[in-house]
């Protein structure tokens, strides 16, 4: 009904349709009958199969013959107990002091969130996550955590997945019994790019932890930790661990980078101990921390700060591994890295190598070997369903100290500035990413202040403008709003605060806001806001998970919400399936409930008739069904 809601109406006849149209119309949602959900994945399918998926249209298409990826089978019927028991059983304190205690290198497993954020634009499907879970609950046990929550994956979840990012994370955590889930959270920014309300962090974090989050890796995007103490009081209050996090910048060893300095890194550890971080993160959003700093930053922080410490960074480099090394050896406690299939490059360093280079050393892992290439195997086959998101980087870049982007922007940025025909003038942006983050006085680049330098970056270079031109007094500049918007201080200060020249510049005269931005954010009501999106939705019911994705993103939600309710719940359908649909007499079996199978036969596909829609005739469970769809090619 939906569809036919939406085919019929003249704004879409008129070919005016756009992304707000869905949650602009409401008459869309006058259903005369409600479809059952295997109908509307149904309906997916004949509409993808049709007319495509929008986001892989014009990429590159996975190998022919693509298998659906088989997860590795559980070494035993037990589960051995894990980090995740110990915090539930002893609380985060526990967990902090055992950390610190042992002797081996603890690792996290990054594959299932930063690994795809770096490598595949951040598209992997909830289903090829889930499938792998009990396999690292089984085999994997020694790990410290598994990241898999936060980041970019929220967003991309309800906007491109048309899946519930919530719902990953239960069903990670319902599969993963024994070993702490991690997720990465931007301080005021939540899993945004804007300052919210402190009382929408707080009850983002609650929710997270009763969702199933052990690990909150936090961070500020100009590491001001003014600015992420609501978000860690929060987690304090869930009895989770908190790992404050340093973001690591500059090079400590350059004696012209003066401003981000061991001691500067020291003093901000001291900062996050005091606000009452159970672990330090140490994270190196772009994998500046060299070999030859990893060591003496790490010392100094393991003895100045005395917190156990976890150290993050990104192989663009080529140098990970090492830095990795150095930081062991100066008595790091906990390092991320990746499943070796999704390693390297803007990813995490290679977990399986990491493995190898400690062990028969006092620091060994305790990590089977085989266990992990078993699990490299399957993430391989995953891996290779992505083909669509996989960047143009064929190899490790040293151009990292130069423009200093983190892991998940440089890749994004290119294939951004190959949309814009910019792709011959990549070393120039590179260039002048550098210049902007002098020119705003040299600040951290992590999500979201490296948005912000990345949209004024290629601004200038698209527009001609150099530094100098930018900065000239007597010179018209017509700046990014996201640039207006960090200017007026609305993700906080950095370090000695922006130059005074620059933000005179950029606001033309108005007055910044100096002060923690969440201070002058009004507090959301937030159950006024659940009756007006239930309102929205015809009286759906809103949960708080579904409250907190409409208050990090009102119109990703809405509009997700809008195409659940036509298609169903497409998280089920095989990633294949998902971005390509199904050719004739091919078979796929989803699973719509536990232990509830469906058995999807695509018989053939008809011709469109003249009212526009092609029928595309199916079998289900052994039933025929037919499914009419708009055919937009
Ligand atoms: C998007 O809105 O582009 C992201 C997700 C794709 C949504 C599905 S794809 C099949 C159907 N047809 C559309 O135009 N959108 C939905
Ligand atoms: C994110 O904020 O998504 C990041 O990965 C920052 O490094
Ligand atoms: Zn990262």
């Amino acid at each position: 009904a939906f569809v036919e809601n939406l085919l019929k109406h003249p704004t879409f006849l008129n070919n005016q349709y756009h992304t707000k149209f869905i949650d602009e119309t409401p008459e869309l949602f006058h259903f005369k009958k409600r479809r059952d959900r295997g109908t509307k994945v149904l309906t997916y399918i004949a509409d993808i199969t049709v007319n495509g998926h929008p986001e892989v249209e014009g990429r590159a298409l996975p190998m022919a013959d693509l298998k659906n990826p088989k997860a590795p089978v559980a070494r035993s019927e037990e589960i051995a107990k894990g980090t995740r028991n110990l915090l539930e059983e002893k609380g985060p304190q526990a967990v902090a002091d055992w950390m610190a205690a042992q002797k081996q290198v603890l690792i996290t497993d990054t594959t299932m969130r930063d690994g795809h954020q770096s490598l595949l634009a951040t598209r992997m499907r909830s289903i090829d996550m889930i499938k792998a879970a009990p396999a690292y609950a089984a085999n994997l046990p020694q790990l410290f955590s598994v990241e898999c929550w936060g980041g970019a994956t929220f967003d991309v979840a309800y906007r491109f997945l048309q899946e519930c990012p919530w719902q990953r994370l239960r069903d990670i955590r319902a599969k993963l019994p024994n070993v702490m889930t991690q997720m990465l959270l931007r301080g005021s920014n939540g899993v945004g790019y804007t300052v919210y309300p402190d009382n929408v962090v707080q009850a983002f974090v609650k929710r997270a932890a009763e969702s199933g989050v052990d690990v909150f890796r936090v961070f500020d995007s100009l590491n001001w930790v003014e600015n992420m103490r609501v978000s860690m009081d929060a987690v304090l209050e869930t009895n989770k661990i908190l790992e404050g996090s340093i973001c690591y910048t500059g090079d400590i060893l350059d004696p012209d980078r003066a401003k981000y300095s061991l001691k500067y890194y020291v003093e901000m550890g001291k900062e996050l101990k005091a606000a009452g971080s159970h672990i330090l993160g140490l994270k190196d959003m772009a994998g500046l921390l060299k070999p030859s700093a990893a060591g003496p930053l790490v010392k100094a922080l393991k003895e100045e700060v005395g917190l156990p410490i976890h150290f993050h960074t990104h192989d663009t480099s080529g140098a990970g591994i090492a830095s990795i090394m150095a930081a062991a050896a100066a008595g790091v406690d906990a390092v991320d890295a990746a499943m070796d299939a999704l390693s390297g490059n803007t990813s995490q360093p290679t977990l399986g190598s990491v493995v190898e280079a400690l062990r028969f050393t006092e620091r060994d892992t305790g990590l089977d070997m085989s266990a992990i290439r078993d699990m490299s195997t399957y993430w391989e086959q995953v891996r290779m369903q992505y083909a669509a998101f996989e960047s143009a980087m064929q190899a490790p870049a040293s151009e990292v100290y130069l423009h200093e982007m983190p892991g998940g922007q440089f890749t994004n940025l290119r294939a951004q500035a190959r949309s814009l025909g910019l792709e011959e003038k990549w070393p120039e942006i590179a260039k002048t990413y550098a210049d902007v983050n002098q020119m705003f006085g040299d600040i951290v680049k992590v999500t979201p202040s490296s948005k912000v330098v990345g949209d004024m970056a290629l601004m200038m270079v698209s527009q001609g403008l150099t530094r100098a031109q930018v900065e000239d007094p007597k010179s018209d500049v017509s700046f990014p709003d996201s640039v207006i918007d960090m200017m007026r201080g609305n993700l906080g200060q950095p370090p000695g605060g922006f130059p005074k020249g620059i933000v005179k510049k950029v606001l033309k005269g108005e007055k910044p806001n100096t002060e923690r931005p969440g201070k002058h954010v009004p507090a959301a009501d937030l159950e006024k806001i659940r009756a007006d999106v239930s309102k929205e939705m015809e009286g759906k019911e809103v949960d708080d998970e579904d409250l907190m994705g409409y208050l990090m993103y009102p119109k990703v939600f809405l509009d997700y919400m809008g195409r659940h309710r036509t298609y169903g719940p497409v998280r089920v359908l095989p990633t294949k399936t998902f971005f390509y649909g199904m050719e004739p007499g091919e078979e796929i079996t989803a699973e719509i409930d536990p232990g509830k199978i469906m058995e999807i036969r695509l018989q053939t596909i008809g011709e469109t008739q003249e009212d526009g829609e092609a029928r595309v005739f199916f079998e289900l469970n052994g039933q025929p069904r037919t499914i009419r769809v708009p055919n937009r090619k």
